[in-house]
């Protein structure tokens, strides 16, 4: 019986709104957007909010309207034609002009909102390069001379020019909780601005690529730190300077415009890299070698990091190493054994062994065979203050020794489509579908991990 039914339409109807505004109630959203805890985001909510009781006054009157239509002057036996308004000029003329009056009312505030954000940024702001690799974000701060990857330090209070780049395909940047999103645009700067409130340091944003970018954009995430005027001069001060037991003091990174071909001049210097590197190796080897000690040994002064303790559980990683035929086999019992000036004696020398040498595609300022590299050629992230981040590859997983194990075994079955080759000794190469000969042994995995944990 179809009448029965409709009965209990409206019934139903209740219950599905009630359940929509209670879900509505939970406060399970950590990455919402809806926050007022920058400048940016409380223009876009006030803009929301507006646009939201508009468009709900309009929905409400359209719909009152049609349903007392419908019932008021539904057809009835006998009914006369109704009364035809055709060619009625008054109620056409209103209308047209009431949803024109509405349209502005949603425009004023609209225009005003994008004006006031796309405007340029404060002057003395902040200044931050955001680029854009597959899969990963670099971050630089140019007036400052730091290059770092997949997580921001920014003080609160001081607003934030994002200087947003590509270094290959679209990708777009977002911080759902502080503001976004925009893209980022082949051979086009666009720029995105906010000003974190005053009262949030201390605190960790989740952050999203939000353009799809290939075959691992899901695995595009970074991290924001929001802290203090006075940690994040203390953490610069460390950023800026070369890696710890590294001889060379702190050279200024090189001002960060991207060049248009950066492979061709990795490549020209790197094949001038062995000559070099054999000659300054034997140099400062022995020194090298006492000071990264000594950076073992002593309990290392790494700046301001940010402490693991005030991470929140929502922005620690929780991607599980891969299992199944994913899965990367490691024996981690060598790596409470690895030996750092090994590790860091492999890396240099890898070009030599004839293996992929990690520093053609990773900088490591102040290591001296580094000469002749700039921050624009490196293919890969920053390593200098590699060990002062928790996350790796693209903040998907947690900064520790096994899970870094298993990504220089294996980036490719750790995250798809990496950019990063597999560097294991007979481990299966998934992109290339071969079994790699001449690569690295677990001892000597376990020995370049504890060198990179020394790199605070
Ligand atoms: C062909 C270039 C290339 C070579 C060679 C290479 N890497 Fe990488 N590496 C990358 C790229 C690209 C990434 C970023 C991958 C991602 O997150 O998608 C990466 C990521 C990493 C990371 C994670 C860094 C972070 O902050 O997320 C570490 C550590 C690392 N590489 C160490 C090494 C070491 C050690 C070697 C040599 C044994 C090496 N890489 C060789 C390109 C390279
Ligand atoms: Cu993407």
């Amino acid at each position: 019986m179809p009448g029965k039914h409709l009965r209990r339409l409206p019934a139903a109807l209740v219950v599905a709104v009630a359940a929509l505004a209670l879900a509505a109630c939970g406060d399970q959203y950590p990455n919402t957007t809806f926050t007022h805890l920058t400048d940016l985001n409380t223009a876009t909510d006030a803009l929301w909010n507006r646009l939201l009781l508009l468009g709900t006054i309009v929905f409400v009157f359209v719909e009152v309207l049609l349903l007392v239509t419908i019932f008021k002057f539904r057809k009835r036996p006998n009914s006369p034609a109704p009364k035809q308004v055709h060619g009625h000029a008054l109620l056409e003329i209103t209308w047209t002009a009431i949803p024109a009056l509405i349209l502005v009312m949603i425009a004023i505030p609209t225009v005003k909102t994008i004006f006031k954000t796309q405007a340029k940024a404060a002057a003395g702001s902040l200044q931050v390069e955001v680029i854009g690799h597959q899969w990963w974000w670099e971050f630089r701060y140019p007036e400052l001379g730091v290059t770092t990857a997949n997580e921001l330090y920014i003080p609160a209070g001081r607003t934030v020019n994002f200087a947003l780049k590509t270094k290959d395909v679209l990708h777009s940047f977002w911080t759902p909780n502080l503001g976004g999103k925009r893209d980022l645009i082949s051979n086009k700067t666009n720029y995105l601005w906010y000003t974190p409130n005053a009262d949030i340091a201390d605190q960790v944003f989740n952050g999203f690529c939000t353009e799809y970018c290939g075959s691992s954009h899901a695995n595009m995430h970074f991290h924001v730190y929001t802290v203090s005027e006075g940690d994040f001069g203390k953490w610069v001060d460390h950023q800026k300077t070369g890696a710890l037991g590294s001889p060379i003091a702190a050279t200024p990174v090189m001002a960060a415009s991207m060049p248009g071909m950066p492979g061709m001049k990795r490549d020209a210097k790197v094949a001038a890299a062995p000559a070099v590197n054999t000659a300054v190796n034997t140099a400062v080897n022995t020194a090298v070698n006492t000071a990264v000690n000594t950076a073992v040994n002593m309990a290392a002064d790494s700046g301001y990091v940010f402490p693991v303790g005030k991470i929140p559980a929502h922005t620690i990683p929780s991607t599980p190493l891969p299992t199944g035929e994913r899965e990367v086999k490691f024996d981690d019992t060598l790596l409470p054994n690895g030996n750092a000036v090994a590790g860091r004696e492999l890396i240099t020398s890898m070009a030599n062994l004839g293996k992929a040498p990690c520093l053609t595609c990773h900088i490591v300022k102040g290591e001296m065979t580094m000469m002749g590299l700039t921050d624009n050629s490196a293919s890969g992230p920053n390593l200098t203050h590699f060990g002062t981040r928790h996350t790796i590859a693209g903040g998907i997983y947690r900064s520790d020794a096994k899970i870094l194990a298993r990504w220089l075994k294996n980036s490719r079955l750790m995250k798809p489509g990496s950019i990063m080759p597999t560097l294991g000794t007979g481990e299966l190469d998934p992109q290339s579908g071969k079994k790699l000969a001449a690569g690295l042994d677990d001892r000597q995995i376990a020995d370049i991990v504890a060198y990179l944990m020394t790199l605070k």
